[in-house]
């Protein structure tokens, strides 16, 4: 018998973008042909896809680690390098992955649904693709992004439109097996049901799907017994069912109190997914009426449950009575609930949400070091991991592009001075007023350009532009192959 897992961490690593390559094109009579280092490939994303196939998270369990492929170098001549392949990894239909905080990423609901759980990292350009105007023969290479490697929880939720809740015994498994082909271990001992089971129901026009989860004591949500941790599994039902055992020779419980206590471990339930147990419809099953005792018991109390305002069925699953009566009332409590939702499409992804504003950068005063500063921004950031820091060339082209993107401006405006310590991403650095990097000499003598390649690159503006986007890799940042002012 495969074992039931209904949650686990995994370890999601996408693969690195290949790095581009600074290479210069060769002939026999044309010793410096010309810059054609190919860009770096994209490295292969993780993705989580619905399959109505599998049913637990077990895989997962055993194997909590994923990696997707990284992508290939460039290479000279043009060459750009492969991209990392993707990883897909299939998971049951109501998966729910939260981050290790308990954010909920999204609900993957619907056969093919998917997410990218982690996205690879994208290739560089090379320095065929980084050639300008300003800069003919670039002399460097941007690096590959590394890919994204994150935790993440996986919940599974199932997906039904009726839960059934009730103390160990009281019939629920016997009642799915009787309304469904399901066919659930039943037996007289307290949890008996280990693991949720699912069971699908005709009334008429009408099919449901029933989730029978283990039973449920007071303290549970202390733990004792099962705890709360399986109900999960009906989060997201339509109606909820309380399956009331009459018949039981326990002190101090009976039909209301046993209802009171459920209600109460319940409350202390918090569901991830958005909607409140609270307010979904409520239906009471008094069951085992085959015992004449019992049916007396369910008959005194109906009228009290039913002062409450709850619909009241009075069953037993043994001679099947009431079932019939009980199966259609829950079919068009179903239908309604369904009416009253917006139309479920099959591929349903609450994004990620992503940062704020990826255009901007803000700069703070650095609290661990007096008179430093932080540049945060989605760009900044990047263009760090981008260069190669053993390339002078390659961290001039930096201080370019943080020049234009106004943050030197900035720090002068917050009151930096010379060698003030400037931190954005990993880079940590003594910051010089228009040269955090040589900015200033680069900007007077033109970094890139190389007497002995005039001849070569007498091209017109348009013409290289045009030759360029064709080279552009798809995902490749515009700004990586914008013409410098
Ligand atoms: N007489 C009678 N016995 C019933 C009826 N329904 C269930 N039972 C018995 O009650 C016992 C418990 O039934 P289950 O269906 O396993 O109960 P459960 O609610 O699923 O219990 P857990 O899985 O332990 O939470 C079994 O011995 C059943 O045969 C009924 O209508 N009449
Ligand atoms: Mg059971």
């Amino acid at each position: 018998m495969s074992r039931f897992v209904d949650r686990v961490v995994i370890h999601v690593a996408a693969g690195d973008g290949g790095n581009g390559v600074a290479s210069v094109h060769r002939e026999k009579f044309k010793p410096l042909g010309g810059p054609d280092g190919g860009n770096g490939g994209k490295g292969g994303d993780v993705v989580l896809i619905v399959d109505s196939q599998v049913h637990t998270l077990l895989d997962f369990h055993f194997r909590p680690h994923a990696a997707a492929g990284n992508g290939k170098g460039g290479a000279g001549g043009n060459r750009d390098g492969a991209n990392g392949a993707d990883l897909e990894l299939r998971v049951p239909d109501g998966t729910v992955v939260l981050t290790p905080d308990g954010e909920v990423v999204a609900d993957l609901v619907g056969e093919g649904t998917r997410l990218i759980a982690a996205q690879g990292g994208r290739g560089g350009l090379g320095n065929a693709a980084l050639a300008s105007k300003a800069r003919k023969a670039p002399g460097f290479a941007l690096l590959g992004e590394p890919g994204e490697k994150h935790d993440l929880v996986l919940e599974l939720k199932s997906v039904a439109d009726v839960g059934l809740l009730g103390f160990p015994s009281a019939g629920k498994s016997s009642l799915i097996s009787v309304l469904s082909a399901a066919k659930p271990k039943i037996a007289d001992y307290p949890f008996t049901t280990l693991v949720p089971n699912l069971g699908v129901i005709t009334a008429g026009e009408t099919v449901f799907t029933m989730a029978d989860v283990p039973g449920l004591i007071p303290g549970a949500s202390e733990g004792k017994g099962l705890g709360l941790d399986f109900l999960r599994h009906i989060e997201r039902c339509a109606v909820l069912v309380h399956v009331v055992d009459c018949a039981t020779y326990e002190a101090n419980r009976d039909p209301l109190s046993d209802i009171d206590a459920l209600e109460a471990e319940l409350a202390k339930y918090t569901p991830s997914l958005a909607d409140d147990l609270a307010e979904r419809p409520r239906v009471v099953v008094l069951n085992k009426i085959d015992i004449p005792e019992a049916r007396d018991l369910a008959d005194m109390v109906k009228p009290d449950i039913e002062a409450r305002g709850l619909p009241v069925f009075e069953v037993s699953t043994a001679s099947r009575e009431g079932l019939r009566e009980l199966t259609f009332a829950l079919g068009r409590i179903v239908e309604e609930y369904r009416a009253s939702r917006p139309k479920q499409e099959a591929t349903r992804i609450v994004l990620r949400p992503t940062a704020v504003d990826d255009s901007g950068f803000t700069v703070v005063e650095d609290p661990q070091t007096p008179g430093g500063f932080i540049v945060r921004g989605e760009r900044p950031e990047r263009w760090i991991r981008q260069t190669d820091f053993s390339n002078d060339e390659a961290v001039g082209y930096l201080a370019d592009r943080l020049a234009r993107l106004g943050v030197e401006d900035v720090l002068v405006k917050m009151g930096a001075v010379p060698g003030a310590q400037v931190t954005i991403g990993d880079l940590v650095f003594d910051w010089e007023p228009s040269t955090p990097a040589g900015i200033a000499a680069v900007a007077m003598t033109g970094r890139g350009t190389d007497a002995r390649l005039e001849p070569h690159n007498r091209v017109g503006a348009a013409e290289r532009l045009a030759a360029k986007k064709a080279r552009r890799l798809p995902g490749a940042y515009d700004e990586d192959l914008e013409e410098e002012e």
